[in-house]
């Protein structure tokens, strides 16, 4: 079965190393046990890992995703996405040119941040593939996160934008069904799955509300 890259972005959990309280392995298989359909390897922050030893983290969790039909996205890192040939690339708007992404990484999946209108409009035009507009809620996870938005952003750029759009920042379960009532094909998550102790329970929970 052939699935969209909508389908898939339903359940889209976001983690590095330091997100977890566990290894992030485990984590990771837990977490799509539970039913998350996408995964992206965002190793940033003060206590992120490198070198040899992040390589080594990002090649065990893409062949988790691998054995699962999970795709795997790589947040900024375009080269280290070219090194181990992952599924896509996700940037924000101050990373490198979208057009320039778009150009190194071919037809793998591109994903922008995106926080306002008009950003919307310039990922779509410079061949983003999908949307991840934030923060929808206050969140202690990202620090040099911009002003919350709220799910009516997405329900604004709906007027206009036909690609996926996924919500995040501080979504939990009883936040879920609000982010797609507006407009959101899926949510992204980290800490709602990352701290929790189960987090295939964590997952499975917020999987039902979708
Ligand atoms: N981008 C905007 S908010 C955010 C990112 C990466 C953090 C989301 O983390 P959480 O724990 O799901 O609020
Ligand atoms: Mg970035």
């Amino acid at each position: 079965m052939i699935t969209s890259l909508k389908e898939k972005l339903k359940l889209y959990f976001v983690m590095g190393s330091s997100n977890c309280k566990q290894d992030p392995r485990y984590v990771l298989r837990e977490a799509i046990e539970g039913g998350v359909t996408m995964y992206q390897f965002r190793e940033k922050g003060d206590k992120c890992i490198t070198g040899q030893i992040r390589l080594g983290l990002a090649k065990d969790l893409q062949r988790i995703c691998k054995d699962n039909g999970v795709p795997f996205i790589v947040n900024d890192d375009v080269d280290l996405a070219m090194e181990i040939d992952a599924d896509g690339v996700h940037i924000g708007q101050e990373d490198q040119p979208i057009e320039n992404v778009r150009t190194i990484i071919g037809e793998k999946i591109l994903g922008v941040s995106a926080h306002t209108m008009e950003e919307a409009n310039i990922a779509v035009q410079k061949g983003a593939d999908y949307l991840g507009v934030g923060p929808m809620y206050r969140t202690t996870t990202k620090s040099d996160i911009r002003e919350v938005q709220g799910p009516k952003v997405i329900n604004q750029m709906r007027s206009c934008i036909t690609i996926p759009i996924v919500g995040i920042g501080g979504i939990d379960e009883s936040r879920v069904k609000e982010v797609i009532r507006n407009g959101a094909d899926g949510v992204a998550v980290i800490s709602a799955i990352s701290q929790s102790t189960s987090p295939r329970l964590a997952a499975r929970y917020l999987s039902e509300k979708l």
